[in-house]
């Protein structure tokens, strides 16, 4: 029988691309995230390889999550991989001119709303003995930059949960491993700057990087090493790029 693997945030980025990767390496996928069309339009490419199911849900609603989760078929219930990805930043302002909606928006999404997909799926890895969970920190996890604030934050406190989690699953035999990207060309940027796309291409001009499959690739090799091996933490950066905030641009 097939293994499952759920991807949170699968409408777009990296979520998609890991949600394809992963049927390719042959899991039935769960893909889940608040856009319905999106995750309906992923059905015909992924289920021309493995079982596909999607679950629409805020991250935010720990209600909806909960129900979602309980809503699946005893056949889909078994997940083994969780990839704990959804997310986003929300602006890029110093911290005083900070908006409480944007402040809320990362906290209550990439930490609160990874806690509570967690929180709903580890009970039956415990029982079952088995299970990886990879959590989506980022560059951001590890440095804090200029306006980064909150957003940087939130993936430390992403970057704690994970060194927490491995402490306190290893011993039922669940891998945590913690995913750190640096610049990926996804929609990232036009959510951060709410929609506008000028602003959000300039980020990713000059040089050349990361791509959502760049990521999804790592994630399949870190889910597809041997049981006895657990890949950590990998901090990953385009070529250009030597820190978060160094980018070598063309002139
Ligand atoms: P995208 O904006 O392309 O994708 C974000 C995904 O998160 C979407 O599928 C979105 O789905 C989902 N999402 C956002 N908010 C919610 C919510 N409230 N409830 C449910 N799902 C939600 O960005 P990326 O692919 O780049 O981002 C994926 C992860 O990677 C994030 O955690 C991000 O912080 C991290 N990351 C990104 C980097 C980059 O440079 N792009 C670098 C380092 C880390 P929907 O809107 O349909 O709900
Ligand atoms: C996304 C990458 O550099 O904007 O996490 O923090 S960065």
């Amino acid at each position: 029988m097939n293994k499952i693997a759920l991807i949170t945030g699968a409408t777009s980025g990296i979520g998609k691309a890991t949600a394809i990767e992963l049927a390719r390496q042959g899991y039935n996928i769960i893909a889940t995230g608040r856009r319905e069309d999106r995750l309906q339009e992923l059905k015909a490419e992924i289920s021309a390889m493995v079982k596909y199911h999607y679950l629409v849900f805020d991250v935010r609603d720990k209600d909806a999550v909960h129900a979602a989760i309980t809503s699946l078929a005893p056949e889909w219930k078994a997940i083994d991989i969780l990839v704990n990805n959804a997310g986003n930043a929300h602006g890029l302002d110093a911290i005083d001119q900070g908006k409480i909606e944007d402040w809320d928006a990362m906290i209550d999404i990439n930490v609160k709303g990874l806690l509570y997909v967690s929180k709903f799926i580890m009970p039956q890895m415990i029982e079952r003995k088995t299970g990886h969970i990879i959590n989506i920190g980022s560059i951001a996890a590890k440095e804090v930059y200029a306006n980064g604030n909150v957003y940087c934050a939130s993936k430390h406190a992403v970057d704690a949960i994970t060194k927490g989690m491995r402490l306190d699953l290893t011993q039922h035999n669940i891998r945590v491993t913690g995913i750190h990207p640096g610049l990926v060309e996804t929609e990232f940027s036009l959510v951060r700057f709410k929609g506008d796309e000028e602003r959000a291409s300039k980020v990713y001009q000059g040089f050349e990087a990361l791509k959502a499959q760049d990521i999804a690739e790592i994630i399949g090799f870190a889910v597809s090493r041997p049981a006895h091996v657990v890949m950590t933490d990998i901090t990953v950066l385009a070529g250009a790029q030597a820190n978060s905030t160094t980018v070598y641009k063309d002139k």
